[in-house]
């Protein structure tokens, strides 16, 4: 064979294997922003077979702009034993006990390792269009390229079968939305339904991050900014100790349910 050959052949192949492992899994995670990243590592870890489908080349969603594109984010105490579970630096902030920055590239690179490197698989230009909804129950994703989605292809997709979805998808809650308006599904909400993210209020919204990351429907969890949008809580800007420790609750209420 030609190198060339050789070279095509070996990434059809290898991507392949992946991809067809992939095809039936205990946990589909959709977007791969800091919460979802460590819901994937600790999942992982635990030997809970894991993918994350990410609509962009780059997942890390948005950890990597900082502040208004000043790259450096907040953390708070509480979280900083994830930051070293992933290897990621932070400095105190003087005068402020409890409040630390970091590099938000670091910390966006060190979570997308963590995760493919605690044994996560990671397809990223892959869009999430659809759940998989059987005998009323969400059974899984329904993916297809971004470029495909992008250009309006008429293509049909393909679909994942898990034992649990995770929407880590931020502020839109897309599959929540899909959920409610295409399965008909009723929420664990006061409506229902989905309430909607509300302004800024930092302090509260770092908690009901963490209060809102649950299942919100058998075999439906949603994390981070998704959980907030679906229950209702604030949006708190550049501070990340909620998203972690988010991705941290989420991880361990899936394994509970799925019980590993
Ligand atoms: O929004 P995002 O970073 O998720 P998060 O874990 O973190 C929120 C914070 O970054 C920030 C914040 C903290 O102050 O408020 O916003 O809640 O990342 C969500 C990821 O999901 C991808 C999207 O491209 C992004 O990388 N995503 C969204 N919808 C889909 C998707 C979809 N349908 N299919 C695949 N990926």
């Amino acid at each position: 064979m030609s190198v060339e050959n050789i070279i095509s052949h070996a990434i059809v192949r290898t991507f392949s294997d992946k991809l067809i492992d992939a095809l039936n899994i205990d946990v589909a995670i959709v977007g791969g922003g800091p919460s979802a990243l460590v819901a994937a590592h600790d999942l992982a870890l635990n030997g809970v077979k894991t993918a994350i489908f990410e609509r962009k080349l780059a997942p890390g969603g948005g950890t990597w702009g900082g502040g208004m594109l000043f790259n450096e984010v907040v953390v708070q105490e509480e979280a900083t034993g994830i930051l070293k579970d992933f290897g990621i630096r932070f400095q105190p902030i003087p005068g402020n006990p409890g409040y630390y920055t970091l590099d938000s590239v670091e910390m966006a690179s060190a979570l997308i390792y963590g995760a493919v490197h605690s044994g996560a698989k990671i397809f990223n230009a892959v869009s999430v269009e659809d759940i998989v909804f059987k005998e009323g129950k969400v059974n899984g994703l329904v993916i297809n390229w971004t470029p495909v989605e992008r250009l309006g292809m008429h293509v049909d997709p393909l679909t994942v079968i898990a034992s649990a979805v995770l929407d880590g998808t931020g502020h839109p809650s897309e599959i929540m939305h899909l959920a409610t308006e295409k399965a008909g599904i009723n929420l664990d909400t006061p409506t229902g339904k989905i309430i909607g993210e509300k302004p800024m209020w930092v302090d509260s919204g770092e908690a009901s991050t963490i209060d809102n990351t649950k299942e919100y429907f058998p075999g439906l969890f949603a994390c981070g900014m998704s959980a907030n949008n679906v229950s209702g809580g604030y949006r708190m800007g550049p501070i990340f100790g909620g998203m972690l420790l988010s991705g941290r609750k989420a991880a361990n209420l899936i394994m509970k349910k799925i019980k590993k």
